[in-house]
């Protein structure tokens, strides 16, 4: 009985934090020189907010894609939209260090 009951708690913090997770997974924060998620799920079409939260200027790439270099001073909040399947790493201009991997999917 015990085993039950804690299995029907596991499963409910399971799915609230995989609802906290999807409302704000289409942002992601600029700091210390780095983004705050390493990798992302997106489906076609939506849309992703990248902010500035650092006292340095940022400037986004997607090597190989059309997308122009978006430079973002700070506070500043840039908005990209990925309506194609695939995989995307996005980049800094400035800090070579900075990527994220964007995975966009049904
Ligand atoms: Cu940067």
């Amino acid at each position: 009985m015990r085993r039950v009951r804690f299995g029907v708690v596991l499963g409910a913090l399971l799915l609230v934090s995989g609802h906290a997770g999807a409302a704000s997974d289409r942002r992601v924060e600029e700091k210390d020189k780095a983004f705050s998620v390493g990798s992302l799920f997106l489906r076609p079409g939506e849309r992703l907010t990248v902010t500035n939260n650092d006292d340095t200027t940022h400037s986004v790439f997607i090597p190989r894609s059309e997308l122009a270099v978006k430079s973002q001073k700070p506070g500043e909040s840039i908005s990209l939209q990925f309506s194609e399947r695939g995989f995307y790493e996005v980049r800094c201009n400035i800090h070579a260090s900075m990527k994220m991997l964007i995975v966009v999917k049904d």
